[in-house]
C-alpha cells in the first residue's frame, strides 16, 4: 500500500510521467517559507543568485527541514523506495514581468546520473498558474530515450546551458501544471517539460527537489548527495551534513566546495566553471 500517493496516481506516474497537484504543507506555511526567502533576498540587496539557487539545502535549515518533510519524501518512497537521497535541490524564481523562461528539455541530459531511476519534486511557494508561467509538461514523454539537445546559452533561459530539446516536440500536446502555494508535483527526469515567461505583477517562485534511490550513480565526476530516508548501502555519493541554523559558515565553505565540482559536472565540456560566472549568471539573473 503506497504511503502517500494513491495507487492510481502510482499508476499514473509510470503512464504519464507526473503526477500533480499534491498538497505537501498549508498555504500558510509555504507563505512563512517564502518570507524567509524574501527576508534574506532583503538583506542581501536582491534577488537570490548563481550559485546561492543550487543546492539552497545545504545553506537554509528551513530548506533542509523541506527535502525532508515526510509528506513530500513519503510520496518519493511510493516510486522509488525505502532509500532516498535528496541529489541537488534547484529554486525556479520568475520575476514579475520578465522574459525569463524554460526552453523544452529532459533534466537527464546533463546531469550525468546512471539510470533514469530520479523524481523531481516541484513545490510551489507562490501560486504558479497559466497568468504567470507554470511549468508545462509532455505526457507519456519519460517513456523516450535521451533525446539530442542543443545548448543555445540563450540569455533568459533559467537552465544551466539553456539546453532545449534539437528533435520536434507536439506541445500541442502539453498539460499546464497549476499549483497553488504548499502544493507540489511530481515528475520524472525524462519527461519533457518547459515554462513561459511570467508576465504578471507578482513572482513565480518553485523550489525544485531531485531525489534518486541510493542505488543509483554518479557517472561524469565525483558528487554528493543528502540521505533524506533509510539507509545508504551503496555509498555511490558523499554525504552531505544537515545544516541546524541558516548560513553557519562551516556550510557556506562546503555548499562552495559542493556547488563549484557539481557546476564541472553539469558544464561539462563547455568553458563555464561555475554557476557564478558571468555566462552562468546571465541566465540566471
Ligand atoms: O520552473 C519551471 O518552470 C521549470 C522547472 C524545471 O525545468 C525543472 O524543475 O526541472
Amino acid at each position: 500500500m503506497p504511503k502517500r500517493l494513491t495507487p492510481e496516481q502510482v499508476k499514473q506516474y509510470e503512464r504519464d510521467g507526473y503526477v500533480s497537484p499534491i498538497r505537501v504543507m498549508s498555504a500558510a506555511a509555504a507563505a512563512e517559507l517564502r518570507a524567509k526567502l524574501e527576508a534574506f533576498e532583503a538583506k542581501a540587496g536582491g534577488p537570490l543568485k548563481g550559485d546561492l539557487r543550487h543546492k539552497s539545502h545545504l545553506l537554509f535549515a528551513w530548506l533542509a527541514d523541506l527535502v525532508r518533510l515526510d509528506g513530500i519524501v513519503d510520496a518519493i518512497e511510493d516510486l522509488y523506495g525505502p532509500d532516498l537521497l535528496c541529489w541537488t535541490t534547484n529554486f525556479f524564481i520568475k520575476e514579475a514581468a520578465n522574459p525569463a523562461f524554460v526552453s523544452w528539455h529532459q533534466d537527464s541530459t546533463y546531469w550525468g546520473l546512471s539510470r533514469p531511476d530520479v523524481v523531481t519534486a516541484w513545490v510551489a511557494l507562490t501560486p504558479s498558474n497559466l497568468s504567470n508561467g507554470a511549468m508545462e509538461v509532455l505526457p507519456g514523454s519519460h517513456t523516450l530515450d535521451q533525446v539530442p539537445h542543443r545548448d543555445t546559452f540563450a540569455k533568459n533561459n533559467l537552465l544551466t546551458r539553456g539546453q532545449e530539446i534539437a528533435v520536434e516536440v507536439d506541445t500541442a500536446k502539453a498539460v499546464a501544471l497549476t499549483l497553488e502555494p504548499g502544493e507540489m508535483s511530481l515528475h520524472h527526469v525524462r519527461l519533457v517539460h518547459g515554462s513561459p515567461p511570467n508576465p504578471s505583477n507578482d513572482r513565480r517562485i518553485g523550489f525544485a527537489i531531485r531525489y534518486i534511490p541510493t542505488s543509483v550513480r554518479q557517472i561524469a565526476g565525483e558528487d554528493s548527495a543528502s540521505l533524506v530516508r533509510g539507509v545508504d548501502r551503496f555509498h555511490h555519493f558523499a554525504p552531505e551534513p544537515r545544516p541546524s541554523t541558516d548560513f553557519d559558515p562551516a556550510f557556506v565553505a562546503l555548499h562552495k566546495e559542493i556547488t563549484e565540482r557539481n557546476a564541472r559536472i553539469l558544464y561539462r565540456g563547455t568553458e563555464v566553471k561555475s554557476y557564478n560566472e558571468p555566462k552562468a549568471l546571465a541566465e540566471r539573473a
